[in-house]
């Protein structure tokens, strides 16, 4: 008997299922309000180059219910309201930070609503300046020092130090090489970066999440701050108000001193081509932001208000083949106001270098 009864059960679920999917099938049609962004000024990675205009369209996909007007918002504000077919936005990209935008648009169509969210990435406008980085002149440098900052103080170079139990933070003559202080890290903190700012030195630890604060003339420890965020310590410079860090991303992330919980601002560094990741010791330089990106010989010249890379120096082949022996990757760049040049050197580099920057690849 109970084989009998499964073909009627069969049939039962057969006829149910139908009723389902006709009753959802109903339900969709009735409440449907669709639409679909379209632009063609937009590549397939849906890539816009700082500068263009974007212009945007939102197409409904269901005649039976028109839309009666289109609220557009980009990274969550409102930017304009459009009721006019076929929904278009201009989006004037100058001034727009690197990285990704979120559009969202929201339509209304007889009382209900639909919102969509797509997404353009911005990078910069066009390829950056290149310059080659010569040696002018150079100078003693300590290749013991697993070289993590540099920046001027004054007469003499602050550098800090990295590797867990060889720490260090120093002021150091810079035509000499000579060490004036010097204070030794914890060997449970490894030393990152190093700038100075309004007459203290920061420095940061890589993965300890803390900032160490010193006179800047004494290095007398004077306190300390935790990251705002859960982030890796790797570059540190300042543009004479917000300390700005590097964490190995392609972010660089803007912190008041004097509210270092929380972090003001952050911007993406993008080329005309590509996310640039991987920064690393930083250097303010008149009103733009120098950076290693680690493992290279290249530094790039950022805009410290959009993140684009405006421009890009190839700093290879400084060191002879004898003092490059012992040598690990650049990792220093400083930038005398007195003298108004470049200097860098890098991990147990035997000399400092005095650079100019020619024109060319
Ligand atoms: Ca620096």
């Amino acid at each position: 008997m109970k084989i009998h009864l499964w073909p009627k059960i069969f049939l039962f679920a057969c006829i149910a299922s139908l009723f389902a999917s006709s009753c959802t099938s109903k339900k969709e049609e009735r409440d449907a309000v669709d639409l679909d962004f379209f632009n063609n000024e937009i590549n397939s990675a849906g890539r816009v180059h700082e500068g263009d205009t974007v212009v945007w369209n939102v197409v409904p996909t269901d005649s039976l219910h028109p839309i009666d007007s289109v609220i557009f918002f980009i990274d969550g504000k409102e930017l304009t309201t459009t009721d006019s077919l076929p929904f278009p936005v201009r989006i004037q990209t100058e001034g727009l930070a690197m990285g990704q935008h979120l559009l969202t648009a929201k339509a209304s169509s007889k009382g209900t609503s639909i919102e969509k969210t797509t997404a353009f990435t911005l990078m910069a406008r066009s390829a950056p300046q290149a310059f080659v980085a010569k040696a002018v002149k150079s100078y003693p440098h300590d290749p013991k020092l697993y070289t993590q900052g540099l920046e001027f103080s004054g007469n003499q170079l602050v550098m800090s130090g990295g590797q867990y139990g060889q720490s260090s933070i120093r002021l150091v003559d810079w035509k000499t090489g000579k060490v004036a202080i010097e204070r030794k890290l914890e060997a449970s903190v490894f030393g990152e970066g190093c700038t100075v700012l309004g007459g203290k030195v920061y420095q940061l630890s890589w993965k300890e999440l803390t900032c160490f604060i010193y006179d800047a003339k004494t290095l007398n420890p004077i306190g300390s701050f935790k990251y705002p965020r859960a982030i890796e310590g790797w570059g540190i410079t300042n543009n004479g108000k917000e300390l700005i860090m590097s964490d190995g991303t392609n972010k660089l992330y803007f912190i008041n001193p004097k509210n270092p919980s929380t972090i003001s601002r952050v911007i993406e560094v993008f080329s005309h081509e590509k996310m640039v990741d991987q920064l690393n010791e930083l250097e303010w330089v008149n009103g733009s932001i120098y950076a290693n990106v680690y493992m290279t010989d290249d530094l790039v010249g950022i805009d410290p208000q959009t993140g684009a890379v405006k421009s890009f120096i190839y700093a290879g082949g400084l060191l002879s083949a004898s003092e490059a022996e012992n040598a690990e990757v650049l990792n220093g760049i400083a930038y005398n106001p007195a003298t108004k040049t470049l200097f860098l050197t890098g991990k147990y580099w035997p000399k400092l270098f005095e650079v100019e920057l020619a024109k060319g690849k």
